[in-house]
This record gives structure tokens, sequence and C-alpha cells, in this order.
């Protein structure tokens, strides 16, 4: 893929995810400036960032969810009006464009039909058949396509296993579990940076505190639309010998948020009370925006004794 090639396919995937995941295609300030879902996510996430109310960029009015409504009566009548395909920038009416742009379109991203022996290749459909018509995997020999499948095998295995080990973990004698609620704070630094912070909470008997930041490698996080947010679970209660866990944020009852699973572990001792920061598991950085955006986030936490 060429970079811009690239870029599009990725912009338009994560207006489609959006599309599915959020139940609001459009919304409207107290004085009716309309902005669309991905927009006003975002306005609610960066002001979430710099710590400050988010405003309608039309009129500076205060938005927020509850303030903030949707218009069906414009819904229907942008559903009417021609809108750009994501690949190949020309304007379709609306109610073409999702036909066109998973059926239609020259440029829409597909994959080499070789994929399934090993071809890596995707790119623009114009491509395709040229690309097919030269790959390489259809004439592999058996061995060749076997050392491919090992690999794939690989990664299928991976995938079982770490559902397995959840499976294994949840026959534990000490399990427990419980809703966590990040709450963000203001660091007091000169430049303020934003962090969560979770109540304390117990689970196994043991007090803990979970802490997050917003990935803080780059010196505007507010300036990038990539987003990630990873943890640190901390134990708070002094323990008679280490307490080895396994331990997994979930989504929670309360929060609609997708989070792949991913199984940490830590040895907690009265010294060493607290885990590095670990990337908190979430899809995509149209979630993380969505996580932002919310006032507090929710999670469920489970915890994994290992008793040796
Ligand atoms: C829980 O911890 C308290 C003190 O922290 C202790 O007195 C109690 O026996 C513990 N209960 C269990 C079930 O381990
Ligand atoms: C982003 O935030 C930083 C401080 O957190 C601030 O200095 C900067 O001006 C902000 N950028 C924009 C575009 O708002
Ligand atoms: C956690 O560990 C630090 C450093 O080892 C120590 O100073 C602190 O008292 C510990 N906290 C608890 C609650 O044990
Ligand atoms: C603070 C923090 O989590 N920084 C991370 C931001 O993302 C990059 C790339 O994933 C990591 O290398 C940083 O550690
Ligand atoms: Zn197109
Ligand atoms: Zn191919």
């Amino acid at each position: 893929l060429t970079e811009r090639e690239g870029g599009t396919a990725e912009r338009s995937l994560t207006h489609a995810a959006l599309r599915a995941s959020f139940p609001f295609p459009s919304s409207q300030c107290t004085n009716g400036h309309l902005m669309c879902a991905g927009c006003f996510i975002h306005l609610l996430a960066d002001a979430r960032l710099k710590e400050e109310q988010a405003t309608c960029p039309n009129c500076r009015c205060e938005i927020s969810k509850s303030l903030c409504c949707r218009n069906l009566a414009v819904e229907k009548a942008v559903s009417e009006l021609p809108s750009e395909c994501g690949f190949c920038m020309r304007q379709f009416p609306r109610s073409l464009l999702e036909r066109h742009q998973k059926e239609e379109c020259q440029d829409r991203v597909t994959q080499c039909r070789y994929k399934r022996i090993g071809c890596p290749w995707q790119g623009p459909y114009h491509e395709l058949t040229v690309h097919e018509a030269e790959c390489t995997h259809p004439t592999k020999t058996g061995n060749e396509l076997m050392e491919i499948l090992d690999e794939m095998d690989q990664t299928h295995k991976k995938e079982m296993q770490l559902y397995n080990s959840i499976f294994g973990l949840l026959s534990f004698e000490k399990i427990g579990y419980t809703e966590v609620q990040f709450r963000p704070y203001r660091t007091d630094d000169f430049i303020t940076r934003l962090y969560y912070e979770t109540p304390r909470f117990t689970v196994l008997n043991q007090t803990w505190v979970l802490k997050a930041r917003v990935n803080d490698s780059e010196r505007n996080p507010n300036l990038s639309c990539k987003r990630t947010l990873s943890f640190q679970l901390i134990l708070k209660s002094k323990i008679s010998s280490p307490m080895e866990c396994s331990f997994l944020l979930l989504k929670g009852p309360y929060d609609d948020v997708k989070i792949n699973p991913v199984i940490y572990h830590f040895i907690f001792t009265n010294e060493n009370n607290e885990t590095e920061y670990v990337p908190l598991p979430i899809i995509d950085s149209v979630e993380c925006n969505k996580l932002l955006a919310a006032k507090n986030i929710n999670l469920r936490l489970f915890i994994f004794q290992i008793q040796k």
C-alpha cells in the first residue's frame, strides 16, 4: 500500500467502525449547529485532554452528550446528499455509497485471492488482476506451502492459547473481580497531564488501585488522532507472602467499549507493589476516543491468584 492508499483505507475503516459502534450518526448543539458523530466524539475527547469544556466549533456554546441531540430530519436529508467515497474521493448519493465502496470502487482495498495460502498482498482493486496474475503463491510447491501453513497455524494456535488460558484461569481456586471506575485527574506539573485513577477497591481480600494514562510518548496527545491508553495495577495492602497473580481488564456491564482480552502476570510483594504500565488493549483509537469523551471509564477487572 502506498501511504495515500493506506491512509485513505484506514480513514474509511475508522468511519465504518464509528458508524457501526456509535449510536448518534449526527449531533447538534443547543443552537442547532451540526456535527457528525466522529467530530462530536473527537471534540469531547480533546476537551477532556485539554481540561476544557467542549464547545461547538461554530458558536462556542457548550456541548456534551446530554446537551446535544440527534437531528433526525437532518440525518434523513443528509442521507440523500451526495457523499464522498473514502477510497476514490468521488461523490455518490449516500444510498449508493455502501455498495460502491464494497463492490464497485476501483480503488477499494482488496486482498489477493491467494491470501489463504499466505499471500500478504493488499491494495486497490484496480491493481488486483495484475497482482494475481503475477502472484507467486499458486505456483509454490507443496513443501513451501506447508511452511506458510505452519506459520498460519502458529498464529491461530496463539489465539487458541489465549482463550484456553482464560478458561484455565477460570478454574483457579482464588478468583476475584470487580467493576472499576477510572476517573480523570490532572498532574500538578507546569504543563498538566491527564491521568486516570480508580478509587480503592477490594479484590481477593486485598486493597488495590488502578491508574491509567493516555499514551504520552508524544508531546501533544491532543494533536494526534492515534490514541492509546495504558494502565497499572497497584497493591495497596500489606501482604504476608508474595502474591502471584494474573489479571485481565475487560468491558464491564456499564460501558460499551471494545477491548481485546490480554492476560498480564505479576508477582506482588510489599516492596514491588505496582506493575509497569501495560497497554489497555482497546481495539482502535476510535474506541479510545469514545472512552476519553465519556467522563469516567467503567471496566471490569479480574484477578486470578496463582497458588503454588
Ligand atoms: C481478609 O483480610 C483481613 C485483614 O486484612 C483478615 O483479618 C481476614 O482474615 C482476611 N479474610 C480472608 C477470608 O482471608
Ligand atoms: C495541546 O495541548 C497542549 C498542552 O497539553 C497545548 O500546549 C497545545 O496548545 C494543545 N494543542 C492544540 C492544538 O490544542
Ligand atoms: C509500595 O512500595 C513502595 C516502594 O517499595 C513503598 O514505599 C510503599 O510503602 C509500598 N506501599 C504499600 C502500601 O505497601
Ligand atoms: C506512556 C506510554 O504508554 N507510551 C507509549 C506510547 O506508545 C508507544 C508505541 O506504542 C510506546 O512505545 C510508548 O511506551
Ligand atoms: Zn470509490
Ligand atoms: Zn498474491
